[in-house]
């Protein structure tokens, strides 16, 4: 049997919990956090030859706060650098919550980006280019509703596929001066805004 290590990480409300429950399922339990009082979730999934041990961080806003949760989760990330990290973003906030993994990216390449709450992109003039973020990030990017319980699917043939990859392959990126800035750029380029949904819904349709 082989053993990974994956952590789910996002801002607060990104989903991550929800995504956490529809993939362990009842196989979970709390773990106290090293050397601090907080505990943690951790949830197990045996899939074929492999078990993947998930955990479940607690929202954060950045990697360099100073709260003692905060230092946490930092020495967390440095500590698994090499394991592999889901980010879990609200697809209708993107552009306010990429920063946080353009920070994660210099920490880490071993990063899968779950685009969460894609059902509600359906209620908003934003439409988000998948192919076109990936490509820029050079990172998968899966489309999800873990509330819905879709895309669960595509994110284990994507880990799957991450366990596949030599190691040698992966390396973090360096700093980036401004992860603000950068993913301004970043979201113009793989977003669009209509200027309202019957726009939207024309584009899509080649009307
Ligand atoms: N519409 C929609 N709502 C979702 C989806 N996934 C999660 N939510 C909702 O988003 C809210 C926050 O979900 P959580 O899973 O608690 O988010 P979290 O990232 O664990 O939050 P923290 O642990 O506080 O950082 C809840 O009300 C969920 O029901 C989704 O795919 N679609
Ligand atoms: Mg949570």
């Amino acid at each position: 049997m082989r053993n990974y290590t994956i952590t789910l990480i996002g801002v607060p409300s990104s989903g991550k919990t929800t995504l956490f429950n529809a993939v362990t399922g009842r196989n979970q339990a709390k773990v106290p956090w090293p050397n601090s009082e907080f505990l943690l979730s951790k949830g197990k999934f045996p899939h074929g030859e492999v078990i993947y041990h998930f955990y479940d961080l607690p929202g954060v806003q950045s990697l360099s706060g100073t709260s003692p949760l905060e230092g946490l989760i930092n020495q967390w990330v440095t500590e698994h650098a090499s394991n592999l990290f889901l980010f879990v973003c609200n697809a209708a906030c993107l552009e306010q919550e990429l920063p946080l993994l353009l920070t994660l990216m210099t920490h880490t390449p071993n990063i899968i980006v779950c685009l969460n709450k894609v059902d509600l992109l359906r209620r908003t003039p934003l439409s988000i280019d998948t192919d076109v973020l990936s490509k820029q990030l050079s990172l998968p990017v899966i489309r999800l509703s873990a509330k819905k319980q879709n895309g669960l699917y595509q994110l284990l043939c994507s880990i799957d596929d991450w366990t596949e990859q030599p190691a040698t392959a992966k390396m973090p990126l360096s700093n980036f001066t401004s992860p603000s800035k950068q993913a301004t750029e970043l979201f113009r380029s793989c977003s669009t805004t209509f200027s309202n949904l019957f726009a939207k819904w024309r584009y899509q349709h080649g009307k």
